[in-house]
């Protein structure tokens, strides 16, 4: 069959942007057309079922992507023929270009299907099987179109689901290996495979950490901001948060009610809360106002108390604790204070030890600021990040864990263990294999991605045929 002289070529993911994308090539001169372009080991020379890596340049010596090119060898392959399969980074563009370079080349675009005629043609598959394998095709595309993930607030879930998406393809891998049964084949490095899961491992430890300190992720850290009128806290909010939120002057009484923007520190939220400029107040109304702002306090897990320091002397600053951030041994464990000694600029000989209070300010929690100039702003970050991380008495005013996160992490992060282990104790492949699947069902709980056609997809994208 002349046919079969042909080297036929496919890209064999689904269209569109991925992580990576296939080209397959198959026929009786798949391994030398592909070798022509492909810089690295010498493809012609290397044993069948094995994986390398190269760079694809085109006729002029441009690099056109880096790939893994496994090499097939007849009959040991799913057409039966020689057979190639190039993982390339999954742009659409660039995966069309490497197809056009080799059909310039001595190969031919494949037909639909074709590859897998071939292989029922050879004698692979009975026809059962080949119309398996389209049901399998129709699959695909209805599991792709029902890929509606859901999305964790807060930044881990990208991270999540990348990490996720490596080990899906290790787990390709593995799974491959296990259609080669009884021989010894190992497509997927062990040692990548580790290194991966230790680097999982550690994301899930951050993860749990700041899970324990009560779900901050997806609710965030109550931060009040307070202090007298035109301490500069408006000015502080925003130089948190880098751009120009709230309303900033010189006129007493600006901010007139609360204002709330989040804002992540190192992968926690905290929700800054800028109130209205609290003093002993002169009438109701303000009263009022003075009240509104403690109660805030009251219900805050932290609070940044701002003071002028050319206006505020340590007396000044004492009397106004006692009177607005109503300290007793029952709120002093509760709320954790934080205060900045702003407008350092104007006064930047302040003596700021003179504001220490025994057991109320000290060097720890007492910062000196040019919230205008946003000098320490970044030293404040810091210290409001430690002051939720470094304090466990804090886990109990702030809100009860995600239950079905804080397990799935935990479960996840048993059964990477269980992989860990299992390589090292060479572990045969199909057990190793279950308990990557169990990890890889655990973080989709997380990310919210969970669906066992993932695998599926995969698998068959990569191995079963070239559309
Ligand atoms: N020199 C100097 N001026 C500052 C600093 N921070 C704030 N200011 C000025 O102080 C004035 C008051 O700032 P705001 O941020 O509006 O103060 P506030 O505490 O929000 O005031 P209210 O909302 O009225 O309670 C503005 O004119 C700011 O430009 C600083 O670090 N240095
Ligand atoms: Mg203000």
């Amino acid at each position: 069959m002349s046919h079969v002289n042909e080297t036929i070529v496919a890209i064999a993911t689904a269209p569109g942007q991925g992580a990576i994308g296939i080209i397959r090539f198959s026929g009786r001169d798949a391994i030398d057309v592909v070798d022509k372009f492909f810089f690295g080991k010498n493809l012609t020379k290397v044993p069948a079922n094995t994986v390398h890596y190269g760079k694809i340049k085109n006729e002029d010596g441009q690099m056109l992507d880096e790939c893994m090119a496994t090499v097939f060898r007849a009959p040991r392959s799913y057409t039966k023929e020689d057979s190639i399969e190039l993982s390339c980074h999954g742009s659409p563009y660039i995966l069309s270009e490497i197809v056009k370079l080799f059909v310039r080349n001595g190969a031919r675009m494949a037909k639909p299907g074709e590859f897998t005629m071939r292989a029922f043609l050879n004698g692979q598959l009975d026809l059962s099987q080949a119309e398996a394998v389209a049901d399998l095709i129709a699959a695909e595309n209805a599991s792709t179109h029902d890929l509606a993930l859901k999305q964790l607030r807060g930044g881990f879930s990208d991270v999540i689901k990348a990490l996720r998406q490596e080990l899906i393809d290790f787990s390709a891998l593995i799974e491959l290996e296990l259609d080669f049964g009884e021989e010894d084949v190992e497509f997927a490095d062990r040692d990548k495979l580790k290194t991966l899961v230790l680097k999982i491992q550690r994301v899930m430890q951050e993860l749990i950490q700041s899970f324990q300190y009560g779900n901050v992720i997806k609710n965030g850290v109550s931060t009040v901001i307070a202090g007298r009128p035109n301490a500069g806290k408006s000015t502080l909010l925003n130089a948190l948060l880098n751009e120009d939120r709230a309303i900033v002057s010189d006129i007493a009484g600006t901010t007139r009610d609360t204002i709330e923007e989040s804002l992540n520190i190192k992968g926690i939220r905290f929700r800054l809360i800028d109130t209205a400029g609290i003093r002993s107040a002169q009438d109701v109304i303000e009263k009022m106002g003075v009240e509104k702002t403690k109660e805030k306090i009251n219900q805050s897990t932290l609070t940044v108390y701002v003071f002028d320091v050319t206006e505020s002397k340590p007396q000044d600053l004492w009397n106004d604790i006692d009177e607005f951030l109503q300290v007793n041994e029952e709120l002093k464990l509760r709320g954790r204070k934080l205060f900045v000694a702003n407008k350092m600029d104007l006064n930047p000989y302040t003596d700021l030890e003179a504001y220490y209070k025994e057991g109320l300010i000290h060097k720890d929690n007492l910062l000196s600021a040019s919230a205008i100039n946003k000098m320490n702003v970044e030293a404040l970050k810091d210290l409001l990040y430690t002051s939720i991380i470094d304090n466990p008495e804090m886990l109990d005013q702030t809100i009860i864990v995600n239950n079905r996160h804080f397990e799935a992490l935990h479960n996840a992060n048993n059964a990477l263990t269980k992989v860990l282990e299992g390589l090292d104790s060479g572990l045969s492949p199909d057990l190793v294999a279950m308990d990557i699947r169990q990890s890889l069902y655990s973080l989709g709980e997380i990310t919210g991605e969970i669906s066992s056609d993932d695998l599926l997809d995969s698998i068959f994208s990569r191995f079963c045929i070239g559309k």
